[in-house]
C-alpha cells in the first residue's frame, strides 16, 4: 500500500519531526501494509501554526468559493473511489464489497451535502433590528476513530471548511493511510495551503497535543467514552469549545405488530455489518415475551448466514475486548444462540457473529458497548417496560423501533431518550443531524446542524 513518510502541513507532505513510524496492519491476515510516520508535539504545533496562519484567508473567503472546493472534493472523493475502498479494506479488514458501498460512498455524499450547504447557509440573519453574523470558530482540532476511516473524517473536515475553520488532523493510528489518501484528495480540490493539515500519531501523544494545544479553537473528537471524557475536561478547563461523538447501546424496539422477520432479519444485519464496529450499531434487540422465541430463533439463523461475510475486527486488542465480552455474557447467564467466543480463524482478528438470549437489563453486554457482531436480545412485557429498558442505559446515540402503523412507532420514538432513531428500517440521510443524548457525547454532526458546530455568533446591534 502506498503511503507518505511525512506529515501534509502547509500544502505539502514535510517530514516528521521524530523518527517513530506505526506498522500499518491488515486485520484479515496480520501482514504490515505500510508504515506512517508517529508524530510528536512539535509536528502537531507546526501544523497548528500552518492553521493559524491560514484562517484569516480562509474564513474571508466568500461561502461561494468554499463551496466550489467542497465540490471539487466530492469530485476526487469520487473519481478515486476504488482507491479508497481499496486502502479501507487493507487497513480496516473490511469486506471490499462493504468498503464500495459504504466506507467510499458514504463521504461523497457528506462532502456534497456541504457543497450545497456552504452556498445556502444563512451565514448572516436578522433578528429583530440587530444582525446576527455566524462566523468559523477558527482552528479545529479533529481526532478520529478507525470504524469508518474516511466518514469520520469527512463528517469533521467537510463542515469545518464549509463554515470557514481551518483544521489539523489526527487520525487513528490503526487507519492512517485512508487519511493520508484524504488529504491528497484535499490537495487535488484545491483546498488553500494550510487549511487542512494532516498529523498522524498515537492518541496519548499526537491526539493529546492537539486537544491540549492553546492554538486550538475547537477540539472534535469521535471515540471512546474513556478518552473522550478526558477531553472534555481538557477543553472545559481551557474554556474552548468541543464536540464528543462517544459510545452508544441503542435499542432495537420490536413491537409486537411489526413484520417480526424483517424486523429481526435488518436488525442482525445492521448488528453485523462493519463487525459490529458502528457506533450507533442496534446493539440491543427487544421484542415482546409472546414473540421472543421466534425472534431468537429468526436471529440465529440470520446471524449463522454471516459467518464468511463478515470482516476481522480492526486489531488484536478490539478482538480480545468482544471476545471478553462474549465470555462475559455466558458467564453471566445469558443464553448464546449462535457464535461465542472462539476465534474462527487462526489468522486475522476475527470474531464469529454472536447472538445472546435469555439477556436481562443488568448484564454487562446488555449495558456496555462491545463493539463487535454481538447482539442481545431482550425480552419485554408491554410498551412502558420496552421504554423503560430502551432508555436504561448510559448511552443515547441511536435506536429503532419497528410497527405495523409508523404512527405507533413514531409515537414510540419520541419517547426514546436518544439522538436518532430508525422507523420501519430507516436510511441514511446525510443531511440528518447525529450525535448523542446522555454519556453519547456532546454536539451533533452532519446537515446543517453539523456545520453549526463549527460556527459561532456575534450580533450587530443597530
Ligand atoms: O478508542 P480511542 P479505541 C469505542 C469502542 C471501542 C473503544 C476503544 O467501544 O471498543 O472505543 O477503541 C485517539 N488524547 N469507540 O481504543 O482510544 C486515538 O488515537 C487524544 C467508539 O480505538 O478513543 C484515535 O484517533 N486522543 C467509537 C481516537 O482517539 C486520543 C469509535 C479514538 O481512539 C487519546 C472508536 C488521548 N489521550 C471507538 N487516546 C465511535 N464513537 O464511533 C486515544 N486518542
Amino acid at each position: 500500500m502506498k503511503a507518505h513518510d511525512g506529515m501534509y502541513i502547509d500544502g505539502a507532505w514535510r517530514p516528521a519531526d521524530g523518527r517513530d513510524t506505526i506498522d500499518v496492519v491488515n486485520p484479515a491476515d496480520e501482514q504490515v501494509i505500510g508504515r506512517v510516520p508517529a508524530g510528536n508535539a512539535l509536528d502537531v504545533d507546526t501544523a497548528v501554526r500552518a492553521a493559524r496562519a491560514a484562517l484569516p484567508g480562509w474564513a474571508a473567503t466568500p461561502p461561494a468559493e468554499r463551496a466550489a472546493r467542497l465540490a471539487a472534493l466530492r469530485d476526487v472523493l469520487v473519481a478515486r473511489k476504488d482507491e479508497i475502498a481499496e486502502t479501507v479494506t487493507a487497513e480496516l479488514g473490511a469486506p471490499l464489497k462493504l468498503s464500495q458501498a459504504v466506507h467510499a460512498a458514504v463521504p461523497v455524499a457528506v462532502a456534497g451535502s456541504y457543497a450545497e450547504l456552504a452556498a445556502t447557509y444563512a451565514f448572516e440573519e436578522k433578528a429583530g433590528t440587530s444582525v446576527v453574523h455566524h462566523e468559523p470558530v477558527g482552528v479545529v482540532g479533529a481526532i478520529t476513530p478507525w470504524n469508518y476511516p474516511l466518514h469520520q473524517i469527512v463528517a469533521k473536515v467537510a463542515p469545518a471548511l464549509a463554515a470557514g475553520c481551518t483544521i489539523v488532523l489526527k487520525p487513528a493510528e490503526d487507519t492512517p493511510l485512508t487519511a493520508q489518501l484524504f488529504a491528497e484528495a484535499v490537495h487535488e480540490a484545491g483546498v488553500p495551503a494550510g487549511v487542512f493539515n494532516l498529523v498522524t500519531g498515537l492518541g496519548p501523544v499526537a491526539g493529546q497535543a492537539l486537544a491540549e494545544h492553546p492554538g486550538v479553537d475547537l477540539v472534535s473528537f469521535t471515540g471512546s467514552t474513556a478518552v473522550g471524557r478526558r477531553i472534555g475536561a481538557t477543553a472545559g478547563a481551557a474554556v474552548k469549545r468541543v464536540a464528543l461523538e462517544l459510545g452508544g447501546k441503542s435499542a432495537n424496539v420490536i413491537l409486537p405488530s411489526a413484520d417480526l422477520a424483517r424486523a429481526v432479519n435488518v436488525g442482525v444485519a445492521n448488528v453485523m455489518s462493519n463487525s459490529g464496529q458502528t457506533c450507533s450499531a442496534w446493539t440491543r434487540m427487544l421484542v415482546h415475551r409472546d414473540q421472543y422465541d421466534e425472534a431468537v430463533a429468526l436471529a440465529a439463523e440470520a446471524a449463522a448466514k454471516y459467518g464468511d461475510r463478515i470482516g476481522p475486527v480492526v486489531n488484536a486488542k478490539q478482538q480480545d475486548r468482544v471476545r471478553g465480552y462474549i465470555e462475559k455474557g455466558v458467564a453471566e447467564g445469558a443464553r448464546l444462540v449462535a457464535g461465542g467466543p472462539e476465534a474462527p480463524r487462526e489468522q486475522g482478528y476475527f470474531v464469529s457473529p454472536t447472538v445472546f438470549a435469555d439477556v436481562t437489563e443488568e448484564m454487562t453486554i446488555a449495558q456496555e458497548e462491545i463493539f463487535g457482531p454481538v447482539l442481545s436480545i431482550l425480552r419485554y412485557e408491554d410498551e412502558d417496560d420496552a421504554l423503560r429498558i430502551a432508555n436504561g442505559t448510559v448511552y443515547g446515540l441511536a435506536g429503532a423501533v419497528w410497527a405495523g402503523d409508523e404512527a405507533e412507532a413514531v409515537a414510540f420514538a419520541r419517547r426514546m431518550d436518544t439522538g436518532q432513531v430508525d422507523i420501519n428500517g430507516g436510511r441514511f440521510n446525510p443531511l440528518a443531524p447525529f450525535g448523542g443524548y446522555k454519556q453519547s457525547g456532546v454536539g451533533r454532526e452532519l446537515g446543517a446542524h453539523g456545520l453549526a458546530e463549527y460556527l459561532q455568533t456575534k450580533s450587530l446591534q443597530y
